[in-house]
C-alpha cells in the first residue's frame, strides 16, 4: 500500500501538495527497501526503490554509495541504521596548558588529552559511542555536546549545562554513551559558557556510505578563527557595549598557520589521478569563511550530517558550525596548490589575517616549495549554499502556520553600572541555572520554567513545527548574520530571505524535499523558516552558533514531549552525583562566578 502511495505521489509529480498524510506516510521512500547498489545521483531512484537491498554491496572505493547489510545511501536514517554492536571508547582528559599554533604569541589553551583541537572520535554508522571525560582543569565547569549527534532518547548525552545536565566541577568525571544513528562529519564542543574557544573542542568522523566515490578519505579539516586572548575574556568584552566583537588575530587550518612570527601552513599530501574526500568542519567562533583549493572543483556530496546529490563549487560558505564533505580529483599539473579560508565580508566577522589564511595541498611527486597558484573570484556573502538537496527524498507537510521567533540585540546595564549587551528571543535573553537544569524539573514534575529558560513546550507527538526566525531592531537595530543550530533532530529549512518575512513569502517557501541539516544561516536583518517533526523527547536547544552571542543569550529550548523523556532515558544516579559535585564545587569553592549577562551555554 505505501508503495501505491509513493506512485501516487510521483505520477502528480512535485507539485503536488500534501495536505495532511498520514504519519506513517509521510515520508515518500520506503525505509526497509533501501536499494545498496543504488549508483544514480538523482533522490527519485531513492524514493522509487523496491528492490531488496543488496548485502554483497559493500563500500569500497568505486562504490561509496553501498554500506553493508542491505544499508546505503538511500536508507532513511531518521528510522534505520544498522546496529553494529561495536562501542568506540574514548578517554578525554581536559587540562590547562599554552600553544602558539601560527608561531604568534603563547596563550593559554585547554587541551584535551595534551592537544588542540582535541582527538577525531571516529566510529561506524550504528556504532555506540562512548567517551569517558576527565575534567582536570582548575576553575572552569565543562559539558561536552556532540554537535550534530540525535541523541534518539539520549537526552541526558547532549552535554548542555543547565539544560540536560549539570556541569562537571573540577576533579570530577562523566561517561557520555550515545550512538551514531547518521554518519558523515562534525565535531564536539564544550558548551559551558564560551569554553570552546578556547580549546575545548575536536572533530568526529562517522564512516558510512557517501554519493560519489573517492579513493581516500583525507579527513577532517578544521577551520576556526584564532584569538591571542582567551575566548573567556573576549565574550566578556564582547557582552559590554562599545567594546564589540574582538577582530580575530587570524585563522586556523587544521590547527596551524602562519603569522610574521613564524609558524607552518598545513599540508596534505596528494597522488595525482586520485580523488580524496575532505571533511571541511568550521569550527569558528565568530568567523564565518568561504573555502576554496585552488584549481581543484570541490564536488559537495554532504552538509552537515545529510548525504546530498553532488554538486559542483570552486568556493563554498561554511558558516559556524557547519560542515561539508567535499571530493576533489587531483588531476592538475602535478605542484603545490593553496587551500584557502577568507571572510567574505565583514557582517562575517573580521579577521587580522584575511587573505593570507590558507594551507597546502602537496603533489607527492611534486617538490615541497609554497603554492604559487592563484583563487578564482568569487562573491562574498554570508548565507548559505543554495541548491543543496538531500539524497533520500524527504519532504515537510505543507501548509505553514509556523511561529514567530524575533531575534534582537538588546542593550542595558549590569548592576556595577557597566554598559550590557544581551541577543534575545522574543526580547528574552536565555540564562540557564547550572545546577537545576531542565531535565531535573521534568524529574522533578515542577513545571514553573523560569522566563529566562525561554522554553517552548512541544506537546503533541509525531507533529511537525514550524519556525520563523526573524531579526528584527531590539533597543538597537544591529543586523547581522547568525548560524541557528538546533539539538536532537535535523531541521528542515523551508526558506531564507532578507527583510521581512510577509505573507507573500509564504507562496515561495519549499516543502519538496527542501534542504536538511542541523546549522543553518539567519541573514543580517533576515528570515529564515525551519520545520522539524517531534520525533525525539527531550529538551533541545536551539541558538546561535557564534560563541559570543550564544553566550548573551541568543537561545531557546524545546521541551519536546515531556512526558515520553522519562520513559526511554531517566537520569541515572551518576547524572545526579554530577549535580551534587557541582553543588558542591559552585560557587563555595570557586574562584569564579559567573558573570552577569552569560547564558551559561
Ligand atoms: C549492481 O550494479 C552493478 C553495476 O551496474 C551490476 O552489475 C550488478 O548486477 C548490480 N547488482 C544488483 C544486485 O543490482
Ligand atoms: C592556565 O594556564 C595559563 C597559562 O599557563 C595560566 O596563565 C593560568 O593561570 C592557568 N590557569 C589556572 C587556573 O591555573
Ligand atoms: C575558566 O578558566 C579561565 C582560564 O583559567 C579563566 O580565565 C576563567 O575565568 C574561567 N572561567 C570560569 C567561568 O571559571
Ligand atoms: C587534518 O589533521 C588531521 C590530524 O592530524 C589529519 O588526520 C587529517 O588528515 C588532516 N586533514 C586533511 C584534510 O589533510
Ligand atoms: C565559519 O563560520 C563563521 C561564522 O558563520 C564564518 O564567518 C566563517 O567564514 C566560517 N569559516 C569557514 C572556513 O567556513
Ligand atoms: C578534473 O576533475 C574535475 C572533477 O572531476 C573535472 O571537472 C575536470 O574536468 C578535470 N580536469 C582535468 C584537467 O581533467
Ligand atoms: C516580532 O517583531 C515584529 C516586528 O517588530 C512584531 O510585530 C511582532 O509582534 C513580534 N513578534 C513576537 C512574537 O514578539
Ligand atoms: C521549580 O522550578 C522553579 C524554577 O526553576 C524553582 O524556582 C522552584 O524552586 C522549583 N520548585 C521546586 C519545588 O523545586
Ligand atoms: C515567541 O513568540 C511566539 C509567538 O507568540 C511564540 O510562539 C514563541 O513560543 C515565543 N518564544 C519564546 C521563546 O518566548
Ligand atoms: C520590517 O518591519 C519593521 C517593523 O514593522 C519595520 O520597522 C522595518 O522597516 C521593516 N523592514 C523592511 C526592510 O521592510
Ligand atoms: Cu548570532
Amino acid at each position: 500500500m505505501e508503495i501505491a502511495i509513493f506512485l501516487i505521489l510521483l505520477c502528480m509529480g512535485s507539485s503536488f501538495v500534501v495536505e495532511a498524510l498520514p504519519e506513517h506516510l509521510e515520508k515518500r521512500a520506503t525505509t526497509s527497501t533501501s536499494d545498496a547498489n543504488s549508483t544514480s545521483s538523482g533522490t527519485s531512484s531513492a524514493s522509487t526503490s523496491t528492490r531488496t537491498a543488496d548485502s554483497s554491496c559493500t563500500n569500497t572505493a568505486d562504490t561509496r554509495s553501498c554500506w553493508s547489510d542491505g544499508f546505503s545511501v538511500a536508507a532513511d536514517f531518521d528510522t534505520k541504521w544498522p546496529v553494529t554492536g561495536n562501542t568506540r571508547y574514548y578517554d578525554f582528559t581536559f587540562t590547562n596548558g599554552t600553544t602558539n599554533p601560527d608561531g604568534g604569541s603563547d596563550r593559554m589553551i585547554f587541551l584535551i588529552n595534551g592537544q588542540f583541537p582535541g582527538p577525531t572520535v571516529y566510529a561506524d554508522w550504528g556504532d555506540t559511542i562512548q567517551v569517558t571525560v576527565h575534567n582536570e582543569l582548575e576553575s572552569n565547569g565543562t559539558g561536552i555536546h556532540w554537535h550534530g549527534i540525535r541523541q534518539l532518547n539520549t537526552n541526558t548525552q547532549d552535554g548542555v549545562p543547565g539544560i540536560t545536565e549539570c556541569p562537571l566541577a573540577p576533579g570530577d568525571s562523566k561517561v557520555y554513551t550515545f550512538m551514531a544513528t547518521q554518519y558523515g562529519t562534525s565535531w564536539y564542543h564544550s558548551h559551558w559558557s564560551s569554553q570552546y574557544g578556547d580549546g575545548i573542542v575536536g572533530p568526529i568522523v562517522i564512516n558510512g556510505p557517501a554519493t560519489e566515490n573517492y579513493d581516500v578519505d583525507l579527513g577532517p579539516m578544521t577551520i576556526t578563527d584564532w584569538y591571542y586572548t582567551p575566548a573567556a575574556a573576549l565574550a566578556y568584552r564582547s557582552a559590554r557595549l562599545g567594546a564589540g566583537p574582538a577582530e580575530a588575530d587570524n585563522g586556523l587550518i587544521n590547527g596551524t598557520m602562519t603569522s610574521s612570527d613564524g609558524g607552518s601552513y598545513y599540508t596534505s599530501t596528494i597522488t595525482s589521478g586520485k580523488k580524496y574526500r575532505i571533511r571541511i568542519v568550521n569550527i569558528s567562533v565568530d568567523n564565518h569563511f568561504m573555502v576554496s583549493l585552488d584549481q581543484h572543483t570541490f564536488s559537495v556530496i554532504a552538509s552537515d550530517f545529510v548525504p546530498i546529490v553532488p554538486y559542483s563549487a570552486d568556493w563554498i560558505f561554511v558558516g559556524i558550525g557547519q560542515r561539508y564533505d567535499v571530493v576533489i580529483t587531483a588531476n592538475q599539473t602535478s605542484g603545490n596548490y593553496w587551500f584557502r579560508a577568507e571572510v567574505p565580508d565583514t557582517a562575517c566577522g573580521s579577521n587580522a589575517n584575511n587573505g593570507n589564511i590558507k594551507s597546502i595541498f602537496h603533489y607527492s611527486d611534486a617538490d615541497d616549495d609554497d603554492p604559487t597558484s592563484s583563487a578564482t573570484s568569487y562573491t562574498g556573502r554570508c548565507t548559505d549554499e543554495t541548491g543543496l538537496t538531500p539524497y533520500w527524498d524527504s519532504f515537510v507537510p505543507d501548509g505553514l502556520t509556523g511561529s514567530e521567533l524575533n531575534v534582537s540585540i538588546q542593550t542595558g546595564v549590569d548592576t556595577s553600572g557597566n554598559a550590557l549587551v544581551q541577543w534575545g528571543v522574543n526580547f528574552s535573553a536565555l540564562s540557564v541555572t547550572w545546577d537545576y537544569p531542565i531535565l531535573q524539573q521534568v524529574v522533578d514534575a515542577n513545571t514553573t520554567y523560569p522566563a529566562s529558560a525561554n522554553l517552548i513546550e512541544l506537546t503533541e507527538a509525531s507533529s511537525w513545527y514550524y519556525w520563523i526566525i526573524q531579526e528584527v531592531a531590539g533597543t538597537a537595530t544591529v543586523n547581522v548574520p547568525h548560524p541557528m543550530h538546533l539539538h536532537g533532530h535535523d531541521f528542515f529549512v523551508l526558506g531564507a530571505g532578507t527583510g521581512n518575512f510577509s505573507d507573500d513569502t509564504l507562496s515561495e517557501l519549499n516543502y519538496d524535499n527542501p534542504p536538511r541539516r542541523d546549522v543553518a544561516m539567519l541573514n543580517a536583518g533576515g528570515w529564515l523558516v525551519l520545520a522539524f517533526e517531534t520525533d525525539n523527547p527531550g529538551a533541545w536547544i536551539m541558538h546561535c552558533h557564534i560563541a559570543w552571542h550564544a553566550d548573551e543569550g541568543l537561545a531557546v529550548q524545546f521541551l519536546e514531549t515531556k512526558d515520553k523523556i522519562l520513559a526511554d532515558d531517566t537520569p541515572s544516579t551518576d547524572w545526579e552525583e554530577t549535580c551534587t559535585n557541582w553543588k558542591a564545587y559552585y560557587p563555595e569553592d570557586s574562584t569564579y562566578i559567573r558573570y552577569q549577562g552569560d547564558s551559561g551555554i
